[in-house]
């Protein structure tokens, strides 16, 4: 197994839209399994392929205290959402910077397992929130862009400080 590369702001490549997954091989699989080692080692709760560089639709996310239920989500996409929760996130490729974010509370997202079987998976709290946040890394988007023009200003100028600093 191996550690990605994470891509970090401002790097353009992370706006970058992922092309669906029409093939899944040991290519596939093994990309998800450094993808995990990756993100357990960053440390974080999710990773999606496009923040290290591959653009195709695939997240990995683990959520649990013991760092064991691993989810590998190809095609991910959110069916069912409801509800509203303001839960304060980082990025594992906006490193040092922290804002809240409004997302749906309840989600139910539908995605292939690594074994091409569709599965539907009912998710609130953090949870949500972390599919919520991989499946916008997907579509090339940052959780600054949900912040208003004031906040995400802000906070590229303390991203670049951050930088400076490091
Ligand atoms: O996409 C990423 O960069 C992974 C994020 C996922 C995430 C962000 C905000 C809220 C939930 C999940 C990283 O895991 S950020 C690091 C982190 C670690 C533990 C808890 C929350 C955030
Ligand atoms: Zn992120």
């Amino acid at each position: 197994m191996s550690l990605l590369n994470i891509l970090t702001l401002p790097d353009s490549r992370l706006k970058t839209v992922a092309e669906p997954i029409t093939e899944i091989n040991d290519e596939i699989k093994q990309l998800a399994a450094d993808m995990l080692e990756t993100m357990y080692a960053a440390p974080g709760i999710g990773l999606a392929a496009t923040q290290v560089d591959r653009h195709i639709q695939l997240v990995v996310i683990d959520v649990s205290e013991e760092k064991n239920q691993p989810l590998v989500m190809l095609n991910p996409e959110v069916i069912e959402q409801a509800g509203i929760q303001n839960h304060e996130e980082g990025c594992l490729s906006v490193p040092g910077i922290y804002a809240k974010v409004k997302r749906a509370d309840q989600v139910v997202v539908s995605y292939l397992d690594t074994e091409g079987q569709q599965q539907e998976l009912s998710a609130t709290g953090l949870l949500a929130v972390c599919i919520q946040h991989e499946i916008d890394h997907l579509k090339g988007i940052v959780f600054l862009d949900h912040l208003s023009v004031l906040k995400r200003k802000l906070a590229l100028k303390k991203l670049a400080k951050v930088a400076v600093d490091a």
